[in-house]
């Protein structure tokens, strides 16, 4: 069930757009263009003797009208989290799901009278977005359970040992995380917040159930199946994919570790940071350690030249949340694109309210599809969110180029990892050089040295990422398939953490913890490869847009800022939604048909060869 619901319905990192009802084709005239809901007794009587095309065109339009209801459910649910919320926001799931659990089963009986690749295409999209459990009361749990993980999520709040501390959100412990050096309250933090999920386990547990029954109605062997066939490609070679890209970087995670972790030694000491051991996922700068920019300053390569982090010039400057989503727009118009409609600046939730539980992970959306482009985020004033801003804008403007296309189907990205890897592809293009034009930098890095700078801080957003990336979906594929029982969640997690991160807990774990749970994308049941996918498309992206703007020189100093023809390019790639194979998107853009990690170390070669001489006679690895 994950890609519509995700993809199309309930709160996302990419919801969907839409446009008026497409024109109805002649002969669907006589079939209602909005096919009601059936019930499952008259599904399953229901002769699977329809037309294809009509059966199409009445799938287009129903997922659209579904798509809008769960949607405007689910955004009033994260933006004002209340039992009744939730409750709407879970009925209108049950009510989607109660739509695709028959259409699926029909769209396999009519898949034999796929004759174009369109009708292939679509049918296959269909396939993939799944139908949830047959069985009615099991896709009215699941669909309960859907709503109320991530409702435990976003009402987190960690209040002491005792209970009786001033009670924290995740906002406040991420802050805390990020600027704090004092070992104790870091573990504190990081404690706290991991109790949250606590009460989540049992809970997830049936949720899986349900949901691998879901995938199993729908022809899948589980849920980790369904979502690795995502990729226009057989399912194992998919995988296989992965692990070529992850072992394209890991040599340089490796290096970026190893001189990491040396720092980070030199400041908490030996007893804290141990030789040849798994870093504490405490010091890292972040709740899951999935970024490590926040350490910049513990592991700055040299002192003496100038910083570009333009945080504190942010906050000197009173720069408002209004003033950076305009400064992010302003990045998409220079390339051509469209400004954003003037609905985003009224409906958008820019800040965390005082009064009330909202789920502040960012995220894009376009409820009522007609260019219904919105965000929702709890902005504070730092380069961190500058950059996620620009992340969430790419979600919309994907939106925005696609939304247009008859066949709800296609309202998606070339695949996942390309709809998370847009906006980030243009904070690559947020150099020194530009940052300067926007005031926040006075002096750009004028040697090597300031080249490194610059390098290290980028490495510590992307690279540092990329195992984690990589990992809440191998334990997700493996508690899907049920290689991991419930027994053994959180021993799983952190043995995949430490395998690939390198990081290791920082207080001894047990089952009567669930550490997952603790992450946004494990309550939610968000596939997390796409964003392992995008760290590496984003460079590719880069590369080809500057090559479009004609920028010569290293890639790590190439800013498209500006350049419509970069835009033009980017346009023609958005617009293809997913109407076509990814491969077709990709090559289209860059002029390859592979996803390939190659830019990524053509970007960072500079610095890969300094934490090479740097870490000489370390001994690296864990
Ligand atoms: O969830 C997100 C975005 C929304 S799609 C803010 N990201 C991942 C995360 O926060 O874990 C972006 C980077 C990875
Ligand atoms: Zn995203």
């Amino acid at each position: 069930m994950r890609r519509l619901l995700m993809a199309l319905a309930l709160v996302s990192c990419a919801t969907s757009s839409r446009k008026p009802e497409p024109a109805p084709r002649p002969d669907a005239a006589l079939k209602p263009a909005v096919a009601t809901v059936p019930d499952d007794a008259t599904a399953s009587q229901k002769p699977p003797a329809e037309d294809l095309q009509i059966f199409l065109a009445r799938v287009n339009a129903e997922l659209r009208r579904q798509s809008i209801r769960s949607s405007v459910a689910s955004w009033v649910a994260a933006t004002y989290i209340t039992d009744d919320t939730e409750r709407l926001a879970s009925n209108a799931g049950e009510d989607f799901l109660a739509f695709l659990s028959p259409t699926v089963k029909e769209a396999a009986a009519l898949a034999p009278q796929a004759k174009t690749e369109d009708e292939k295409r679509q049918l296959l999209l269909l396939k993939l977005n799944g139908g949830g459990p047959t069985d009615p009361a099991h896709r009215a749990e699941l669909s309960e359970l859907g709503a109320k993980l991530p409702g435990i999520y976003g009402k987190g709040k960690w209040c002491g040992a005792d209970g009786k501390a001033k009670c924290r959100d995740l906002e406040d412990l991420t802050t805390l995380m990020s600027t704090s050096r004092d070992p104790k309250a870091l573990l504190d933090a990081w404690v706290g917040w991991h109790t949250i999920s606590k009460p989540m386990r049992p809970l997830y547990a049936r949720y899986v159930e349900l949901n691998n029954e879901g995938a199993r109605d729908s022809g899948f062997a589980d849920v980790g199946a369904e979502w690795r066939a995502g990729y226009d490609m057989p399912p194992e070679a998919f995988e296989k994919e992965t692990d070529r890209l992850w072992q394209q970087v890991k040599p340089l995670y490796d290096d970026l570790h190893c001189y990491v972790r040396a720092q980070l030694q030199k400041k908490y000491g030996k007893q804290l940071v141990k030789d040849g051991q798994p870093i504490p996922a405490h010091l890292l700068g972040n709740m899951w350690a999935q970024e490590w920019n926040n350490v910049y300053s513990l592991v700055e390569p040299y002192k003496n030249v100038p910083s570009t982090d333009v945080t504190g010039a942010m906050k000197k400057q009173g720069w408002d949340a209004k003033k950076m989503v305009r400064t992010a727009e302003a990045f998409y118009t220079s390339l051509g694109l469209d400004p954003l409609p003037a609905t985003f600046w009224e409906r958008s939730m820019f800040l965390k309210p005082r009064d009330r539980e909202v789920v502040c992970h960012a995220s894009a959306w376009n409820p009522l599809i007609e260019n219904d482009l919105r965000i929702k985020v709890c902005l504070k004033t730092t380069q961190e969110d500058l950059e996620t801003l620009h992340h969430e804008l790419g979600h919309n403007y994907y939106e925005h180029y696609y939304y247009q296309l008859p066949q709800m189907l296609y309202h998606g990205g070339a695949n996942d990892g390309f709809h998370e890897a847009i906006g980030d592809s243009l904070v690559l293009s947020m150099t020194p050089g530009y940052l300067k034009k926007l005031g926040l930098l006075e002096k750009l890095p004028a040697d090597d040295k300031g080249t490194i700078n610059v390098q290290m801080k980028d490495a510590l957003t992307r690279i540092a990422f990329l195992p984690f990336g990589k990992l809440i979906d191998q334990w997700r594929w493996d508690v899907y398939s049920g290689k991991t029982s419930p027994a053994d969640y959180n021993k799983a997690w952190w043995a995949l953490r430490e395998k690939y991160q390198g990081v290791k807990a920082p207080v001894a774990r047990s089952e009567e913890d669930f550490d997952p749970g603790a992450k946004f994308h494990v309550a939610s049941d968000t596939p997390y490869t796409r964003y392992f996918l995008a760290r590496v498309l984003q460079f590719q992206f880069h590369r080809a847009m500057c090559q479009a703007a004609g920028i010569k020189g290293p890639l790590h100093e190439c800013s498209v800022y500006g350049s419509k023809e970069a835009g033009t390019k980017l346009k023609a790639m958005l617009a293809l939604g997913a109407s076509k194979p990814w491969q077709d998107a990709l090559f289209a853009m860059t002029g390859s048909r592979e996803m390939d990690a190659g830019a990524i170390l053509e970007y960072f070669a500079p610095l890969q060869g300094w934490l090479k001489e740097q870490n000489k006679g370390q001994r690296c690895g864990w």
